[in-house]
């Protein structure tokens, strides 16, 4: 009687998800390397700990681990990202049969997935590069999980990953078949960089409540209640509204204490790298990602702050009037970060050819995630839509909606520029949609100066697109053109 799936790294999400698959009733390998010198190993801790009396069988030998599982085996790595998937794979594929599969859920790059998954194949192997977001709690009762690569392994190991998935509120499991080679953890990582947006974003609406509107941390979180209620639904706003609430031994505001210097751990960069490979904007992201490099140079920003701003500009803004603003603001950069998210999605399976199904990835979002929402509902049928529409903001119901947003939206933003208080995501999201707006853009101009210092060439509005011609701007140059690189 051997188990259903295997699963190696017992640190953090590995236990959890090996505890939420027992749980579903299958029975599961659990394998961690050996520590030399540690006397009570990881396997062993976890077996006589959570584990106990449960349907999970520990191993510390790689090969029994892997004789122990039912063909054709099912293997779920959730180790550190980067050289030990690398060098488990090596250990593993001695000990495998054609046809097994390996399942990376680690937050793995794209293009190493790409790779493995190319690797796996040639030695008669399938591999899953999967996505799995929600963190300790998605690992242990439901976590959005972004599987992708070898098609012909998602028949096999459907059953259980839906099974450990968050469920939407429709009762739809938040997993589902992304598409070929490394495409779920692609999707993984627009996924966080998304997360960073909105936290920004949800920063920024904070910070003008407490310093134009000077709101109390407990009137706050009433307004992230009430907005909790509506549009911007979401499990960011309501933790947000926990936080502002919650108060320390002390009985101080312990979001008062804490220092305002941002951590990252790289896959916020890594979609904005990307997008920038793949010539779309990512904006909002890019801004996040560069905010919270800019908050960590608290000591920077302190000497800054005397020097360059000793006296800030009085301004109060009136609660009535001014929350329904932030709201616009908030709501309409949401919008603006998932469509240009999105956009980035659609140009990265044009690419690649991919062939990914946008509505079905938001779906995906819905539950078990940190950036699980209600609006991703309506993101979803936009794609769906018998006309899917070129751009998110295209698509009716959204286009309407920045009608109506748009002009508390730039007020907002117009009164903190002025008040000389920061919004860079409300701000550079609302640069994003005029950009967008706009026909015509001075792009001319930067056309014209690349031809007159580099004959970069150009094209002309009185002829048809893809014709380059280059000007003898100074009379003196040649007539050579440089070699043109458009991404
Ligand atoms: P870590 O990312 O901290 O990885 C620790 C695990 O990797 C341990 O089991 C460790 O074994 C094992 N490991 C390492 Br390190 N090098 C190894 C090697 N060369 N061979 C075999 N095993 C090796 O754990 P985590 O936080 O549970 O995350 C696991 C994966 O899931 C990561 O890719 C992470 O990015 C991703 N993820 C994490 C979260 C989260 O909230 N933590 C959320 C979503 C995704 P040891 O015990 O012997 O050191």
């Amino acid at each position: 009687n051997k188990t259903h799936i295997g699963l190696i790294g017992l640190a953090v999400m590995g236990e959890n998800l090996a505890l939420n698959m027992e749980s579903k009733g299958w029975n599961v390998s659990v394998y961690n390397r050996t520590v030399p010198g540690v006397e009570e190993g990881v396997v062993e801790r976890f077996i006589n700990g959570r584990a106990k009396g449960k349907n999970l069988h520990g191993f510390t030998d790689l090969k029994a681990f892997v004789e122990s599982i039912a063909a054709p085996r099912k293997i779920m790595m959730m180790v550190r990202a980067g050289s030990p998937v690398d060098e488990l794979m090596e250990q593993l594929f001695p000990l495998l049969s054609p046809g097994d599969i390996l399942i990376d859920g680690g937050n793995s790059n794209y293009e190493d997935t790409n790779r493995r998954v190319v690797l796996a194949e040639s030695k008669g192997f399938l591999f899953v590069g999967s996505g799995v977001s929600g963190g300790e709690e998605g690992a242990l009762n439901g976590a959005s999980i972004m599987p992708g690569g070898s098609v012909k392994a998602w028949p096999e190991v459907k059953p259980i990953l839906q099974s450990i998935a968050a469920k939407a509120p429709d009762g739809t499991p938040c997993c589902e078949w992304v598409g070929p080679a490394g495409s779920g953890h692609f999707v993984k990582m627009i996924h966080n960089g998304i997360e960073y947006g909105d936290m920004q974003l949800i920063a920024e609406a904070y910070w003008v409540m407490k310093n134009l509107m000077n709101l109390s941390n407990d009137e706050m979180a009433n307004v992230f209640d009430g907005w909790n209620e509506g549009k911007l639904r979401s499990y960011l706003i309501e933790i947000t509204t926990n936080i502002l609430r919650h108060k320390d031994k002390s009985g101080d505001y312990l979001i008062d204490k804490i220092l305002d210097a941002a951590g990252q751990k790289g896959t916020g960069k890594w979609s904005v790298i990307n997008a920038m490979e793949l010539g779309m904007p990512l904006g909002l992201i890019a801004t996040a990602v560069f905010e919270r490099s800019l908050s960590a140079q608290k000591g920077l920003r302190v000497s800054a702050a005397s020097q360059l701003i000793p006296q800030h500009a009085s301004v109060t803004l009136d609660k009535n009037e001014w929350i329904d603003r932030i709201f616009s603001a908030l709501y309409a950069s949401k919008l603006v970060s998932y469509a240009q998210g999105f956009a980035v999605l659609q140009r990265a399976s044009d690419t690649f050819g991919w062939q990914l199904n946008l509505a079905s990835v938001a779906r995906l979002w819905r539950g078990g995630c940190i950036i699980r929402s209600v609006f991703l509902n309506d993101i979803a049928d936009a794609f769906e839509a018998a006309d899917k529409p070129e751009h998110l903001l295209l698509a009716p119901y959204f286009c309407k909606e920045m009608q109506t947003l748009l002009p508390g939206w730039k007020a907002l933003v117009a009164q903190a520029m002025t008040a000389e208080l920061p919004v860079p995501a409300f701000s550079s999201a609302l640069n994003y949609f005029y950009s967008l707006a706009s026909s015509d853009l001075p792009a001319n101009l930067v056309q014209a100066q690349r031809d007159y210092f580099g004959a970069h060439t150009f094209e002309r509005k009185d002829t048809a697109r893809g014709q380059f011609f280059h000007e003898n701007w100074t009379g003196h140059g040649g007539d050579t053109q440089s070699g043109t690189y458009n991404v």
